[in-house]
């Protein structure tokens, strides 16, 4: 055989050259994800939050009216977008659970290391798998972790617990997690401010590689510490509550009152905390949007400002009373529909809104497809590249799973949930937005539910190792 000539090295190098200007001109991905967001968001129509920053990413956006998470607690949803693969798949279905200790995933290629596959810098920073730092931040994912921190810090113990409800919450959970402060820290020296202001500052520089640039913002979730002027910005005689019920349970079946059973709304409406509670949350909202902001600004002024295209989305909704609820962990709307913003340079169009129900789970392959990377099939989730180039355009319902065999299906205009005893509930979304009426057993309800339950999977993987019971944390 003959030695490796002039001729070949000529060869090696061309390769080379359009390798690496194929690498450039794959676009960069800004991947933010915002923990416990519901739809309160100014885009949204909320009318009581201030979101500018987020209004301001819907204004170059595609903004999904009905995204749904694919679970409503943080690790299963986050797990599901992250790997491609559902809940009900990988039978992680609790935040305590890692995929990699399910030996048919320990290897599995998530979505940074896919891009990492395929020339691409993936790196993290604050929390986007479920933890900022440790096994549950998954570092195999990861060239880098630029920032092993999120949140906010406490306030000191005298500004704490000034609610006067510790102790009181049947959930201990709810005792150490549900507090809130106004800081005096400016927002410059949070942590979820300096996680957006270290990726601005990857923003600003050159990338030999395209960039998976990820950037997990941890308020709003619990506890609602965050500085003092988002408190401001909202009056306390001002607060709107949300709309509920009296007795608005009594046409759930058990699994469902079970999910909605923390007990924290007979606490808080007890102790006259309603209002503040609220209040707190559309503050962390408020500093949350303020940290967007600034990782906005910064991709603006970035070499990068042309070539990135941003997603934002948050991992599931969230309760503030509504359904006698705080928190995640139910299948109904207010703990899964999410903000979810898709701006993607020469195929989403400014100022658009696709009024289509997607999941979350969907993001893996739109963005795998999007990047112009090989599709994947050993994942789950349908690319929405179609809805992006026509947002209006015909789409098939997202489905929702909490715990083995409890799913929710939601179409255009219908939220339909089976619990694994077979207890339904169905609700029509165009005369009951806020989903007060179980119209599952009417006659009307049979065709439309025969239609929805195509939907669900026929195989749920059980839990991984040990069995829980609902509502542990
Ligand atoms: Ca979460
Ligand atoms: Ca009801």
């Amino acid at each position: 055989m003959g030695t490796f000539g002039f001729k070949n090295w000529i060869q090696v190098a061309l390769l080379f050259v359009v390798a690496s200007s194929y690498a450039q001109e794959r676009p960069n991905v800004l991947f933010i994800v915002v923990d416990d967001l519901n739809d309160m968001i100014g885009s949204y129509g909320d009318t009581q939050v201030k979101t500018p920053h987020l209004d301001r990413l819907a204004e170059r956006s595609l903004q999904f009216d009905l995204a749904m998470s694919s679970s409503p607690l943080c690790n299963p949803s986050r797990t599901a977008v992250l790997t491609g693969l559902p809940a009900y798949v990988t039978g992680i279905y609790e935040n305590n659970h890692s995929f990699r200790d399910i030996p048919e995933f320990a290897d599995w290629v998530t979505l940074p290391q896919y891009f990492r596959k395929h020339g691409y810098r993936a790196l993290a920073g604050g929390k986007v798998f479920h933890k900022a730092a440790g096994k549950h931040s998954d570092p195999q994912s990861w060239d880098e972790i630029y920032h092993d921190k999120s949140g906010t810090a406490a306030p000191c113990d005298e500004q704490r617990w000034q609610h006067g409800m510790k102790g009181e919450f049947a959930l201990d959970y709810y005792n150490k997690a549900i507090d809130w402060a106004a800081l005096d820290t400016p927002k410059e020296e949070t942590i979820d401010w300096q996680t957006a202001d270290k990726a601005a500052k990857i923003l600003s520089e050159e990338s030999e590689q395209p960039l998976f640039l990820a950037v997990g913002i941890f308020r709003p979730h619990l506890p609602w510490y965050a500085p003092k002027e988002f408190f401001d910005m909202y009056p306390l005689e001002s607060i709107q509550l949300p709309k509920t019920r009296a007795g608005d349970l009594e046409d759930v079946g058990p699994i469902g009152r079970k999910m909605a059973g923390g007990q924290a709304q007979s606490v808080i409406e007890k102790h006259g905390k309603w209002r503040e509670a609220v209040r707190a949350y559309l503050a962390n909202v408020s500093y949350a949007d303020a940290c967007v902001g600034h990782l906005l600004d910064a991709l603006e002024k970035s070499p990068h400002a042309d070539n990135t295209i941003v997603v934002l989305w948050g991992d599931h909704g969230f309760h503030l009373g509504e359904k006698e609820h705080w928190e995640k962990y139910t299948l109904w709307e207010r703990a899964n529909r999410t903000p979810l913003y898709i701006s993607a340079p020469g195929v989403t169009k400014a100022r658009s809104v696709s009024p289509r129900p997607v999941a979350l789970i969907d993001l893996h392959s739109t963005l795998i497809e999007l990047c112009g990377l090989p599709a994947r099939d050993d994942i789950y989730g349908k690319s929405l590249v179609p809805l992006l180039k026509k947002p209006h355009r015909k789409w098939h319902p997202a489905l929702m799973t909490h715990y083995p065999n409890n799913h929710a299906v939601r179409d255009d205009r219908y939220r339909y949930i089976r619990y694994a005893d077979g207890f339904e509930e169905l609700y029509d979304h165009r005369n009951d937005p806020h989903e007060f009426e179980n119209i599952a057993g009417t006659p009307e309800a049979k065709a439309i539910i025969k239609h929805l339950r195509r939907e669900l999977p026929k195989e749920n993987a059980g839990w991984p190792d040990y069995e829980r019971t609902l509502n542990q944390h």
